[in-house]
């Protein structure tokens, strides 16, 4: 059993300079960890609501002072003293505590840090690290980091389309091999951009985000980097994630800067004429979350070459998995832990899409802290893939470098990839 003895939630700031809500929570053998909920700049309109205060007196907007009062004054009065057997239990209770459907009594970004605290702290309680604690098999994969390279649309404020660009290091035997591939490539493709006088500054996700003349450069100039590194399209993959919703007006799909508009089929036949010109593993949420007829336009058509992955559709959430697998149409999702608000609901739809031979994907948000839960978190639940970024600035890096920690610390324990 584990009796929390305190709790303190506080307003820190993410790497977009917005407040977040962090929480530091105490057991009663003074055993205390801290936890951060991340941030999002592209939302899925299914996902756990993230309680910001909408008041335009501070951080323009944003600030999050309601959910952290939720924190310290609700929550903390109906667990501080409590007795827990585990994090799921208290992850119980809080759902019930909050008791709507999408956690908008205490806001997701209330719930959340709580929740990661907890098994945090109950790690350390035990003598254990984190992925250590929620591991349940006797033996590790270490995922496969799928890592960004450029960023468009919400991220970034350049003209290409697709919201994350990124690069899949195959040929890698480990992961530090792979963080060094993805780092000889970035190299490259900056000394690619200055040739052609294109910006070398760094958006959301920390990849760059130049101004180019269509999407496909995107892709163009990524493959001329991975070959100027002495790579091959073999040993480099690339994987996008188009964030369609994002694009989605009056059932159309508005590609701004190729002056495009496309209906769910044209779009799909771009995707198609793309995946048939270059070394693109994975493909995440093509189509807009609520284009139903389109989807299966999709399905029928690409999904056996690739993963589709699907991140604003299915929101890590179980039912909204469920109702898709029953469609039989979904073979990747993507997982983040404030889309469903608690670390056990989180685990439920990694173990519910294994349960159907579907590929996870571990995922960061686009506004993120020095907070590594994820990185635990994949190796963990072997998880095929993490989605964490590039490696320009520190909130991603930590997660990196948490990844070769693990990795030294399981050396034959572990295996890497699948
Ligand atoms: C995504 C994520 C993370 P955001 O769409 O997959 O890359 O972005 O956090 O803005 O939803
Ligand atoms: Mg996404």
């Amino acid at each position: 059993m584990y009796k929390i003895k305190d709790l303190h939630a506080r307003e820190v700031i993410d790497s977009r300079w917005n407040p977040t809500v962090e929480v530091e929570l105490s057991l009663d053998n003074w055993v205390k960890w801290i936890a951060i909920c991340p941030s999002w700049a592209s939302t899925g309109i299914h996902e756990a609501l993230e309680l910001r205060d909408w008041d335009k007196s501070r951080f323009l907007w944003k600030w999050v002072l309601e959910a952290v009062k939720n924190v310290n004054i609700s929550i903390k009065k109906d667990i501080v003293w409590d007795e827990y057997e585990s994090f799921r239990e208290l992850d119980e209770y809080l759902i019930r505590l909050d008791w709507t459907k999408n956690k908008s009594k205490f806001g997701a970004n209330a719930i959340l840090p709580v929740s990661m605290a907890f098994v945090d702290a109950c790690a350390k309680n035990e003598n254990k690290e984190i992925f250590e604690y929620l591991w349940e098999w006797n033996w590790h994969i270490l995922p496969y980091p799928m890592m960004n390279i450029v960023n468009g649309w919400s991220h970034a404020d350049n003209n290409v389309d697709i919201q994350e660009f990124m690069i899949v290091p195959v040929w890698a035997t480990n992961i530090k091999e792979a963080i060094r591939m993805w780092a000889e490539v970035f190299h490259n493709l900056k000394k690619i951009l200055q040739d052609k006088w294109l910006a070398t500054s760094v958006w959301d996700e920390w990849g760059y985000a130049p101004n180019l003349r269509s999407n496909e450069e995107a892709i163009q100039v990524i493959i001329k980097a991975i070959e100027k590194a002495w790579y091959t399209t073999e040993q480099i993959k690339i994987a996008l994630d188009c964030a369609s919703s994002e694009f989605y007006k009056d059932w159309k799909y508005n590609l701004a800067w190729e002056w495009k508009i496309l209906d769910g089929k044209e779009l799909v036949n771009f995707y198609k004429d793309l995946v048939e010109k270059y070394p693109i593993i994975s493909i995440e949420d093509w189509l807009a979350e609520d284009d139903f007829e389109s989807w299966k336009l999709f399905e029928k058509e690409l999904w056996k070459k690739i993963m589709s992955v699907w991140d604003d559709l299915f929101v890590t959430n179980i039912e909204r998995l469920q109702m898709w697998i029953d469609q039989n149409m979904a073979n990747s999702i993507l997982i983040k832990l404030n889309q469903i608000g608690t670390v056990s609901e989180t685990i439920d739809a990694i173990d519910l899409a294994k349960k159907h031979n579907m590929k996870s994907i571990i995922s960061h948000r686009s506004w993120e802290t020095e907070d590594t839960f994820i990185a635990d978190l994949a190796v963990a639940k072997n998880t095929w893939f993490i989605k964490t970024g590039s490696l320009s600035r520190t909130d991603r890096i930590a997660k990196y470098n948490r990844l070769i920690r693990i990795e030294e610390k399981l050396w034959d324990k572990a295996k890497f990839g699948k």
